[in-house]
C-alpha cells in the first residue's frame, strides 16, 4: 500500500477531504486520477479507498481467475433499494445466479428483436414531442426527454407497463423517486456520520416505499392478469423455472428484481443518449456523417427494422465514443477473490478490492493517444479497435457481472439516434458548457437543443 500514492495534504479525522465537493465525487477523483496517476488511494474519514485506472492494471482486474465483483460504496448503498437483485446481489447469494439464468434468454438476440416494435412506437411518442416543440418554437430538453423515453421502454418492453411519461408536463413519481434514492445511495459514501442525516434518511424510506408500492402494483396487475405478458421479463421472473433446478425466484426477489431494471434499465441509457445528442449537436460534421448513414441505410422506410438499426455502424460509433468520454455508470469495483499481487507490483489480501475508474481508463493517452480528450468516433473503426489491446473499453463493467442490458442499451440508444438523425437538424445554445451531473449515474446537466425539421425528412 505505501507504494500507492495520496495527495500531498492529510488531515487527521478529515484525511484527502480537501477540495472534496459533496455532489461531484466522481468529477473530484477525475481530477485526483490526473495528479496522482494510474493507481492511487484517497482516505476519507478514516477509510481508504484505492483507485485504480491504468490499462495495464486494469487488464490484470479484468481476470476473472483472481478477481470478482466487489460489491461495494455506491452499490453496497443501494441495498436497501435493491436487495439481491441482479445489481446488488453479492456474489455468493444464490439468487444471483437463479436470477441470471432465469433472465438472461429476455435478452438474447431473440428476445431483442421481439422488443424493436415496442421501441419504436416509444421513440414515435418522443418524436410526436419533439415535432410539438418545433412547431412551438421551444427548445427541447434532452435529459427530461431521454429519461421519459427510455422509462418508456424498459415499462413497456420488459413489463407491459405504461408510465404515461410524455403526458405528464413533471417527471413521474417514480422517476423522481429513484432520483432520490440514487442521490442519498452516492452521498452516503461523503458522509462522516450518516446517522446523522435522519430527515434525508426518512426521505430515502418513503421513496424505497414508493418504488416498492408501484412495483408490487404492477406485478399484481400481472397476476390477475394471469401472466398475459408475450414471454416479457417480468412473465419470466414470475412464470419461469429454472431450466436445470426447477427454481423458481420468490415474491421478495421478483419484487428486487422489477425495480432493478426499472432503474438500471433506464437511467444509464437516457444519460448515454442525452451525451451523443450534445456532441452531435456540437460536431455538424459528425451528424452529417451519421445522418448520411442512416438516409442511406434506411432510405424512407417509415418504421425501420431490426436490421437496419444493427446496420448502423457509424450511429452505434457516435454511441461507443460516447461511452468512451462519459460511461454513464462510471465506475466498478473488483476484489481479490485469494491472496494475490495486482499486475506483478501491488500485492492484494483476499477480499481486498479496488474501484475502477471508467472515465479515466477511458483517456488513458498510452492508448488513446495524446487526443484522447477529443470526441472522434473513427477511434471505434474495426481497424482501430483491433489495433488496441483486450480491457481498455469498458463501459459496461466486466466478466460475469457485467451488463446484461448492453444490447438492448445498444439497439434502443441507436435506433433513437437514427430516427432523431433523420428527422431533426441539432441547434446547440452557444452559450452552453457540458456540466455533468452525478447521482452514481452521469447526466449533461440542463442540456437544451432547438430543433429544425430537415428538409428531405422522411
Ligand atoms: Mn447495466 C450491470 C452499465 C444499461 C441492467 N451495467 C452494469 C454494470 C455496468 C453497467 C458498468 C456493471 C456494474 C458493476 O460491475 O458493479 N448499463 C450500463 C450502461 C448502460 C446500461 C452504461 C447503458 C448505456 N443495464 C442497462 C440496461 C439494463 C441494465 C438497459 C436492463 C435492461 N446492468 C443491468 C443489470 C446489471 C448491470 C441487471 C447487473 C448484472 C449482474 O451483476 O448480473
Amino acid at each position: 500500500l505505501h507504494r500507492i500514492p495520496h495527495p500531498p495534504y492529510r488531515l487527521p479525522v478529515l484525511g484527502d477531504v480537501v477540495g472534496a465537493g459533496r455532489h461531484t465525487p466522481l468529477q473530484d477523483t477525475l481530477r485526483y486520477a490526473r495528479r496522482l496517476g494510474p493507481i492511487f488511494r484517497r482516505k476519507a474519514f478514516g477509510r481508504e479507498f484505492v483507485f485504480t485506472w491504468g490499462s495495464g492494471l486494469v487488464a490484470d482486474l479484468a481476470d476473472e481467475s483472481r478477481f470478482a465483483k466487489h460489491v461495494g460504496l455506491g452499490v453496497a448503498n443501494l441495498r436497501p433499494v435493491a436487495g439481491d437483485g441482479l445489481f446488488t446481489a453479492y456474489n455468493h447469494e444464490p439468487n444471483w445466479q437463479l436470477a441470471h439464468d432465469v433472465l438472461a434468454p429476455g435478452f438474447n438476440r431473440e428476445a431483442m428483436e421481439g422488443y424493436h416494435s415496442m421501441m419504436l412506437a416509444v421513440a414515435g411518442r418522443l418524436t410526436d414531442h419533439w415535432d410539438r416543440a418545433l412547431t412551438a418554437g421551444r427548445p427541447v430538453d434532452v435529459p427530461g426527454d431521454m429519461t421519459k423515453l427510455t422509462l418508456e421502454t424498459i415499462a413497456r418492453t420488459g413489463f407491459g407497463h405504461d408510465f404515461g411519461s410524455f403526458e405528464r408536463a413533471r417527471p413521474h413519481p417514480f422517476v423522481t423517486a429513484m432520483v432520490g434514492t440514487l442521490t442519498y445511495a452516492q452521498r452516503l459514501n461523503s458522509e462522516p456520520f450518516p446517522q446523522l442525516l435522519r430527515r434525508a434518511a426518512r426521505r430515502n424510506a418513503d421513496d424505497i416505499a414508493y418504488l416498492n408500492r408501484t412495483v408490487d402494483d404492477l406485478v399484481r396487475a400481472r397476476r390477475a392478469a394471469s401472466g398475459d405478458g408475450g414471454g416479457d421479463l417480468l412473465d419470466r421472473m414470475l412464470e419461469t423455472a429454472h431450466p436445470r433446478t426447477g427454481e423458481r425466484l420468490s415474491a421478495e426477489n421478483v419484487r428486487r428484481q422489477v425495480i432493478t431494471f426499472l432503474v438500471a434499465g433506464h437511467e444509464t441509457t437516457s444519460g448515454a443518449l442525452s451525451f451523443a445528442l450534445h456532441y452531435l449537436a456540437r460536431h455538424p460534421g459528425i451528424a452529417a456523417r451519421a445522418r448520411a448513414e442512416v438516409d442511406q441505410v434506411w432510405g424512407d422506410t417509415a418504421l425501420p427494422g431490426y436490421d437496419q438499426v444493427a446496420k448502423l455502424r457509424y450511429v452505434r460509433r457516435v454511441l461507443d465514443e460516447t461511452l468512451r468520454l462519459w460511461p454513464t455508470a462510471p465506475a466498478f469495483a473488483r476484489e481479490a477473490r485469494q491472496d494475490t499481487v495486482l499486475a506483478g507490483t501491488h500485492p492484494m489480501r483476499r477480499g481486498a478490492w479496488t474501484l475502477v475508474i471508467t472515465p479515466m481508463l477511458h483517456r488513458d493517452r498510452t492508448v488513446w493517444g495524446a487526443d484522447a480528450e477529443e470526441f472522434d468516433p473513427d477511434r471505434f473503426e474495426a481497424k482501430a479497435v483491433r489495433s488496441r489491446p483486450p480491457h481498455t473499453f469498458k463501459p459496461f463493467g466486466t466478466g460475469a457481472r457485467a451488463c446484461i442490458g448492453r444490447q438492448f442499451a445498444l439497439h434502443e440508444a441507436t435506433l433513437v439516434l437514427g430516427l432523431l438523425l433523420r428527422r431533426y437538424e441539432l441547434r446547440p445554445d452557444p452559450d452552453y458548457r457540458l456540466r455533468v451531473t452525478e447521482r452514481l449515474t452521469l447526466m449533461p446537466d440542463g442540456l437544451r437543443l432547438r430543433l429544425e425539421r430537415r428538409a428531405a425528412a422522411a
